[in-house]
């Protein structure tokens, strides 16, 4: 199930969105998730990575190819299209094993007839020039069919036309449109062949149109096959027309299923060293897979010259460009799982250097300025005036362009990243070292020197934090910027070493300086800001706390239009303290070693609330922060919300009538960074991998493989253990250190196993206990639920509200005392008399729920750990409050794994009295001392202590604190 996405009705509404959702691709090209019969007004498109065009004075943005898998059947004379007639049955699906898309769908025809249409296709992975289709017709009437296929030159541009001199032709049975890009006047080409074998086929070579007409049987399949190819200017020396041409043809040779199995073979590769297991959350599990498949559509594992625009290749929208995106948000992925990937998103920007000196010599800068938005040449897209004012309809100016520095030093970042990750530093000699210059130069003359407080500062910039430009001392800007001084030395004391001779050479060509010696000069005066020692709290940017303090709702209720922007010179959050997206928590997560756990928190509790998420790239912060302060229940709404953008298409599509929706694999890749650098723990600084997991509590465990320095391992992680294998054909080891213990060395082949300090106690105690006491209610089965519904049923009839929240105050309470402290939440009173009524009422209703129960409602692992505790001997006794355990247990089928049954009927003191837990440790004939106590309220584990008994929590550690060992459910066990 979470290998599909899919769904079952046509939504006209949904049209753009599902574009996005069911893209296909293959780093060369992505395909939108439309329908065959989709044109420009549907935004269907193939758009190239790496190539541009400029339409007049309009923004620079991707060339779409002309679309080769148009297709529209016509059955009796009527068109059949979504668009047009209303489906009897529609399903739209990815398969993203194989990255394969499908649609079928059933028209009502003629005579109450129906005809059956199915289309499949897939970008290939294997020759990534090349489309393939398999399309089938099913009629259950005779009709007569003409299906219209070919190459759609009408293509969507946001700001074209950007193809010019189109002409179409046929060769050998092949169609093909050709034209060429307005601005650099490359080449496009784009081939067509198609292998029916039925019907009457005429073609309109002018229109690369084919018609094919025939008349359906009732009852018979139809099928056919289509294969396309696109080659661009930029592809080789030679000429397109002839590259598509020999492509084409070749893909129609081999056949659709040896293209689709050579396609599935790369693509259950790419799976095997990326694909990452959730057990126990279906749907993070299958939210996690969709961002990871959509990395990989998009990466360009074959080139160096381009990188993944924000927008991946889902459309023209931010002008195709790269930004810091890709080093912050999508590199970690390719780092652990492609690190080939990794280098060439690395390479681009060395090959794009001399765009960021030009735009660094634009401003009177040294050194390397790295475009904003990035395109092929590396010069800055991004306009001065990125934004209308929806009110007066006039471009407002914005500070993307000018004032994100931050962005050369997340190139700078993200080489170093690559180079630890790899140990590659040949990167460093092909240009790495030279960017890392040039961006430290930049910021030496971007610089101020304070001659009062004697450091230097970083006056005048925007942080991630969009919403406050033109800012001094943005706590994260500071913290990369130093980062580059320090990389820059590093590099240097690297290359001086290994690659002497590139050293001499750069050295020489930054004789003049600055260079290394300012370089450290600068760092030791230079400034980052800091945790107030008082609050913790480190100030996003000088006198940010002289700003409005608002709450977000606050803010919210005074937007005059949806579309309005919140920043630039008069935007509603500019005065206030509301950031669009993390800021100084992602500083944290940057740098997680230097700070504190309580720093963290204290700035994740001060700066969570006054965040809008405003952008794609926010809540995976909040949720990679949380798991590393052990708050991982804190951030799962986060990460969901990051993992489903693409799901749901819960973004913004539109700003006024400009589209800018499309897919977001910043937060695609921070799902993953979520998912796997926060709660399963990973983090690799180049010498140890730390595993530190800290799992949601709907997580059992997490499995993924990671390449680290050259090396293959395969992590298997719960909350208490993390097994670490090694490839049998490494080359080379890695240290691991588990719940920061000592490293070990993992070395071909080899199997490491950690166990949490605490685990390993608990597990000693676990294997000589005696007895083992159970509570019923969310350890055994999760009744709580009925618990829930019928005190709300009498709530409601009492006429107040009680909601879930007020139920967290019944947990493992008597009845009598829950019927207390319900009156009590409602206002009420009521005589003794009266209030056993209720009781009684309650426990009917209850009872009611209860009597449906069987088996299956037992909580995962139970049944197998209570034979096993039998298996060795251990006795088994249930300590609970609850009047009806006898029955439930029956109700489950497990009462005869219970040596003893103590409940409410059996007992007068409600936890967290311990008499329950002493009776049933007595009815054991055992101590104290020998028995285990499992609970899952905290009333519950206070009266197992007070009984004397070591405890086992079972749900979160965070409120379970005074247990010995807190387990998400006895699965763990
Ligand atoms: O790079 C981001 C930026 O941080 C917020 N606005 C959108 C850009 C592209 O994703």
């Amino acid at each position: 199930m979470s290998w599909t996405v899919s769904e079952h009705s046509f939504e006209p509404e949904r049209i753009t969105t599902n574009g996005n959702k069911y893209m296909t691709g293959n780093g060369y090209m992505g395909c939108r998730g439309t329908l065959e019969e989709f044109g420009k007004e549907q935004l269907a498109a193939v758009t190239l990575a790496g190539l541009y065009d400029k339409a007049g004075d309009k923004w620079r943005e991707p060339v779409n190819a002309p679309n080769a898998l148009f297709t529209v059947i016509n059955c009796d004379g009527q068109d059949l299209s979504v668009l047009a007639a209303e489906p009897a049955a529609h399903t739209q699906s990815l398969e993203l094993r194989q990255a394969v898309h499908r649609r079928e769908t059933v028209f009502g025809i003629r005579d109450g007839g129906q005809l059956t249409y199915t289309a499949e296709r897939f970008v290939s992975m294997d020759q990534l020039h090349v489309l393939a289709g398999r399309f089938t017709l099913h009629s259950t009437v005779d009709c007569r069919i003409v299906i219209r296929t070919g190459i759609d030159s009408e293509v969507w541009d946001i700001n074209g036309p950007h193809l010019s001199g189109q002409q179409s032709r046929m060769r050998e049975e092949v169609l093909l449109a050709t034209a060429v890009t307005g601005e650099l006047q490359l080449p496009v080409a784009v081939a067509e062949q198609a292998d029916f074998g039925f019907g009457r086929q005429e073609i309109d070579a002018e229109r690369a149109l084919r018609t094919v007409s025939f008349d359906a049987k009732a009852g018979e399949t139809y099928e056919w096959y289509k294969y396309a190819a696109v080659f661009t200017g930029l592809d080789s020396g030679e000429e397109p027309e002839e590259c598509a041409l020999r492509a084409v043809r070749a893909a129609a040779d081999a056949g659709y299923s040896e293209l689709l199995e050579a396609h599935s073979r790369i693509w259950e590769e790419r799976w095997l060293r990326s694909d990452v297991r959730i057990e126990g959350d279906d749907k993070a599990q299958s939210a996690l897979r969709y961002s990871i498949y959509q990395l990989l559509i998009i990466a360009p594992t074959e080139s160096e010259k381009v990188s993944i625009p924000a927008r991946g290749l889902s459309g023209q929208v931010y002008k195709g460009a790269v930004f810091w995106d890709t080093e912050m948000f999508m590199l970690p992925f390719f780092l652990h799982s492609d690190p080939a990937t990794a280098r060439n998103l690395m390479m681009y920007r060395i090959h794009t250097l001399d765009g960021a000196r030009r735009k660094a010599a634009e401003y009177g800068y040294l050194g390397a300025f790295y475009a904003w938005e990035s395109q092929d040449s590396g010069d800055d897209a991004c306009t001065l005036f990125n934004v209308n004012d929806v009110f007066t309809g006039r471009p407002m100016r914005t500070y993307f362009r000018d004032k994100q520095v931050h962005i050369s030093a997340d190139v700078v970042h993200g080489i170093w990243q690559y180079l630890q990750f790899t140990g590659d530093d040949a990167i460093l000699a092909e240009g790495g070292a030279e960017v890392i210059y040039e961006c430290a130069r930049f910021f030496y003359s971007y610089a101020y020197y304070n001659p009062v407080k004697q450091r230097y500062e970083i006056l005048d910039v925007t942080g991630p934090d969009e919403y406050h430009e033109r800012v001094n001392n943005n706590a994260f800007t500071n913290a990369l910027v130093h980062e580059t001084l320090e990389i820059a030395l590093k590099a240097a004391a690297l290359l001086e070493d290994k690659y002497p001779a590139v050293y001499a050479e750069l050295a020489s060509q930054f004789s003049g300086g600055p260079f290394l010696a300012e370089f450290k000069e600068m760092l030791e005066h230079f400034y980052v800001p800091q945790p107030d020692p008082d609050t913790l709290i480190i100030e996003q940017f000088d006198r940010y706390y002289q700003l409005e303090e608002v709450t977000l709702a606050e803010l919210k209720s005074r937007i005059i239009n949806k579309h309005e922007y919140l920043g630039g010179g008069s935007g509603l959050a500019t005065t206030t303290r509301i950031l669009k997206q993390a800021d100084v928590v992602l500083m944290l997560n940057l740098f997680k070693g230097k700070f504190s756990k309580e720093v963290k928190q204290a700035n994740w509790e001060f700066y969570e609330p006054r965040t809008e998420h405003g952008s794609s790239l926010s809540p995976c912060i909040y949720a990679l922060v949380a798991a590393d302060i052990g708050s991982p229940d804190w951030g799962y709404p986060y990460f969901m919300r990051t993992a489903t953008v693409d799901l749901t298409g819960e973004a913004k599509q539109y700003v006024g009538d400009l589209y800018i929706g499309g897919t977001h694999p910043a937060a695609n890749g921070g799902a993953w960074m979520a998912a796997v650098l926060g709660f399963a723990g990973l983090h690799f600084d180049g010498g140890i991998a730390a595993l530190n997991p800290a799992l949601p509590e709907s997580w059992q465990s997490v499995e993924l493989p990671v390449r680290l320095r050259g090396s293959s391992f395969r992590l298997q992680i719960s909350r208490g253990r993390v097994t670490v294998t090694a490839a049998e054909d490494n080359s080379g080891a890695v240290l691991f250190a588990g719940f920061g213990g000592e490293p070990e060395l993992c070395r071909p082949g080899a199997q490491l196993q950690f166990t949490a300090p605490a685990r390993e106690a608990a597990e000693q105690m676990l294997n000589n206990m005696k007895g083992a006491i159970f509570d019923l209610d969310g350890v055994i089965v999760d009744t709580a639920k009925y618990h829930y519904l019928a005190w709300r049923a009498l709530a409601a009839e009492l006429g107040f509200e009680f909601t879930e929240a007020h139920n967290e105050r019944l947990k493992g309470v008597s009845r009598m005392r829950s019927l207390d402290i319900l009156l009590e939440i409602g206002g009420r009173e009521f005589s003794d008399e009266e209030k056993h009524a209720m009781a009684e009422k309650k426990n009917r209703l209850y009872v009611e729920y209860i009597s449906r129960l069987d088996q299956s409602e037992l909580l995962p692992g139970v049944k197998d750990y209570l034979h096993r505790l039998r298996g060795r001997g251990v006795a088994i006794a249930l300590g609970s409050a609850s009047k009806n355990a006898e029955f439930i247990l029956d109700k489950l089928n497990i009462a005869g794994l219970f040596d003893a049954v103590i409940d409410g009927n059996k007992v007068s003191r409600a936890k967290p009295d311990p008499e329950v837990f002493l009776a049933a440790g007595a009815a054991l004939g055992l101590q104290p001392q020998d028995c285990i106590v499992f609970e899952d309220a905290e009333a519950g584990v206070a009266a197992g202590k007070a009984a004397g008994m070591p405890v086992v929590g079972i749900g979160k550690p965070e409120i379970l604190q005074e247990a010995d060992l807190v387990i998400a459910g006895l699965h763990e066990l």
